[in-house]
């Protein structure tokens, strides 16, 4: 272990996160009805294997054995999402008391455990009826998320004090709406940035909403942030540089701490959508005052000439020679420095928690155990950059590994193992990797460091 941990203060959050689709299973019990995964995922074609999260880790059955899980390692907070669809089946009207009931008992093992819950409230799995009424393009569909939070916030919290309206709007949004490759699968340019003014518009909404059911909340949003750089160095690529940039990081960056949209990538779109869909005062209802700014990080973009997100034109490529994980991205702690440096020189001041961090690497367990120690060099090092920005002043609060278990990687199915615990598909037994041991021993020497002082 190379981390300097005291570089990290006595408060910080040390957890990991996962997501209500890639883990629950059970997508028929309880009253949950479709959310638009379900839907995609049976499609032909759309995810590697023709996968889908129907069992998933079965998480919804063994919750109580993961928290256990979690409480065993020294976990200090525990990220999960809220499956819209079992909390609201219809997407809208009332709420659907099995389906809180789940939450509810998990919360409270987690507060028995001393595990502080950080509950995000959408995690891409949009009831499919709400598609069916034109998903995130539509405006209704921020209202809709406004009531569905009312829902769990005033079932949750009572318990549940930080909350995050949204993981990663630009893949709901773009690989949703533009791409396709992920729900629903849509590949319409327009409506994809209909649909991203809309999810930060039920961002904003949302926040509303908890501040007015948990006053005492801490309230952030997460955004997976990405350091764009060019190709080579002619210049040539400075302005594809820009609109990358412009679309994966301001896009989201500015309307939501800045209050308004970047001009240059407003005038980027024009050939692709007038942007009527931002109608007066929608500004002020999407930057509501934070507590937070929850950043996933992975890797860099390294971008050719080239134009739109999801497009070939975005490489993920080892151009300087660097490491790759098995999702075939650079492993680039040092984009994790310029990233959270942009942050500070742009939009400070905010406090930040990593909401995601980690890799997929082609884990084996062999007699019992699983030596991943390319995924603990993984957050060695990037638990050194967040180290390296918290000393230079950076008001950086937690850091949440991606992921506790091995799950569903959306169109990628099982096959990407980002769970520094080991989850068996058939048998669903959980073996934590050495990447779980190493992060458990870095956290209680953290602790062992505080009570030394
Ligand atoms: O698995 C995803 C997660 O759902 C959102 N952030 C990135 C992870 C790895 O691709």
């Amino acid at each position: 272990m190379t981390v300097d941990i005291s570089a990290f203060p006595d408060d910080f959050s040390w957890g990991v996160a996962t997501s209500a689709y890639q883990i629950e299973g059970a997508v028929g019990e309880d009253g949950r009805t479709p959310s638009i995964w379900d839907t995609f995922a049976e499609q032909p074609g759309r995810v590697i294997g023709g996968e889908t999260g129907a069992i998933a880790v079965d998480h919804y059955h063994r919750w109580s054995d993961d928290v256990d899980l979690m409480s065993e390692l020294g976990l200090g907070a525990y990220r999960f999402s809220i499956a819209w669809p079992r909390v609201q089946p219809d997407g809208q009207g009332s709420g659907n008391a099995a389906g809180i009931a789940f939450y509810d008992r998990l919360v409270d093992r987690l507060l028995e455990k001393g595990i502080t819950p950080w509950a995000t409230l959408y995690h891409w799995d949009l009831p499919d009826t709400l598609e069916q009424s034109g998903g995130w393009p539509v405006r209704d569909t921020a209202e809709h998320i406004a009531d569905y939070t009312t829902i769990i916030a005033e079932a949750l919290g009572d318990r549940v004090k930080h909350w995050i309206t949204l993981n990663e709007p630009w893949c709901a949004a773009y690989l949703g709406y533009a791409s396709g490759i992920h729900a629903p699968g849509r590949t319409e340019p327009a409506a994809s940035v209909a649909a991203s003014h809309h999810l930060m518009l039920g961002h904003g909404l949302a926040v509303d909403r908890l501040r007015a059911a948990v006053p005492d909340a801490q309230v952030g949003v997460t955004l997976n942030l990405y350091p764009v750089s060019p190709v080579d160095d002619s210049g040539r690529h400075d302005d594809a540089v820009r609109r990358i940039d412009g679309l994966m990081n301001r896009w989201f960056l500015d309307p939501i701490l800045k209050g308004s949209y970047p001009k240059d990538v407003l005038a980027d779109i024009a050939p692709v959508t007038d942007a009527s869909f931002i109608l007066d005062g929608d500004p002020e209802l999407i930057a509501q005052p934070l507590d937070f700014l929850g950043i996933n990080y992975y890797t860099r973009h390294v971008v050719g000439a080239g134009l739109w997100p999801g497009s070939s034109d975005v490489r993920f490529e080892s151009e300087n020679g660097l490491e790759r994980t098995a999702s075939g991205w650079d492993i680039d702690p040092q984009g994790l420095v310029d990233v959270l440096s942009r942050v500070q020189r742009d939009y400070a001041p905010i406090p930040v928690y990593l909401t995601e961090n980690g890799a997929a690497f082609d884990d084996e367990v062999v007699d019992g155990v699983v030596h991943d120690a390319d995924r603990i060099s993984f957050l060695n090092d990037h638990l050194e950059s967040i180290a390296t920005m918290r000393q230079q002043g950076m008001d950086i609060r937690g850091y949440f590994a991606w992921s506790l278990l091995d799950n569903y990687e959306w169109a990628e199915g099982y096959a990407k193992r980002f769970g520094i615990v080991h989850v068996d598909y058939e048998t669903q037994v959980r073996t934590p990797k050495d990447s779980a041991r190493w992060y458990s021993d870095l956290i209680r020497a953290h602790r062992a460091a505080i009570l030394a002082t």
